[in-house]
């Protein structure tokens, strides 16, 4: 009896002892395997951002003058994006590219709403916003804010904008993030898509989005 007591106990202690052992490699484990792209390859081709906790929301004015926050498009998926309409390279490319992707999805475009936040409200007016942006898919839509907003916005969402001097003082240049964030339909920011990314691939991307995954 007593034996068989202590050959239990032994035995349940013996088994018991390497899990507390292993506890400690646990989160290290989980970790790598987040850094790694979770328990299973990410199946995007742009940089799954799902596990930040920044970039939760923005309140600002589309080109109509309508305030607009990330709940007004859920059920879609949300391309946001910073830059400004005098941009000669980076914003042009990347609105192109967005519109081309627009183009690949097909039914799927009308649940997707691109959104192109300026970082130049000085002299992006919504006025000026409500033709630049349209004109590249009359489905996008033009973010608008003052200074204050648009910094405070752009700091949520980890953007960088810098105004470089130009030959007079209303010539000047932008620097800026050139990244596109994208939500899910539920809402949560999911990707990063990198400048110049091949429509097919964000595209792509969105239709994963859009599908559940
Ligand atoms: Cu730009």
């Amino acid at each position: 009896m007593q034996q068989g007591t202590d050959g239990t106990l032994i035995a349940a202690l013996t088994t018991q002892v390497p899990v507390p052992m292993k506890l400690p490699s646990v989160p290290l484990l989980c970790l790598a395997l987040l850094l790694a792209g979770c328990s299973e390859p990410s199946q995007f081709v742009s940089t799954d951002i799902s596990t930040v906790n920044w970039g939760k929301d923005f309140s600002l004015a589309d080109h109509h003058g309508q305030p607009r926050r990330l709940a007004d498009f859920r059920g879609k998926a949300v391309v946001l994006f910073f830059g400004y309409t005098q941009c000669p390279d980076v914003c042009p490319t990347t609105l192109s590219n967005m519109t081309a992707a627009m183009g690949l999805l097909g039914e799927d475009a009308k649940r997707v709403q691109v959104l192109f936040a300026t970082v130049d409200p000085a002299r992006d007016t919504p006025e000026l916003l409500s033709h630049y942006v349209p004109a590249f898919h009359p489905s996008f839509l033009g973010l608008y804010a003052d200074d204050k907003g648009i910094a405070a916005v752009a700091k949520d969402f980890k953007v960088f904008y810098a105004k470089r001097a130009g030959s007079t003082p209303s010539s000047y240049s932008v620097d800026h993030s050139t990244g596109s964030y994208v939500f899910d339909p539920q809402g949560r920011l999911r990707l990063l898509i990198k400048h110049g990314e091949a429509p097919a691939n964000i595209a792509a991307d969105l239709k994963r989005l859009l599908a559940g995954q």
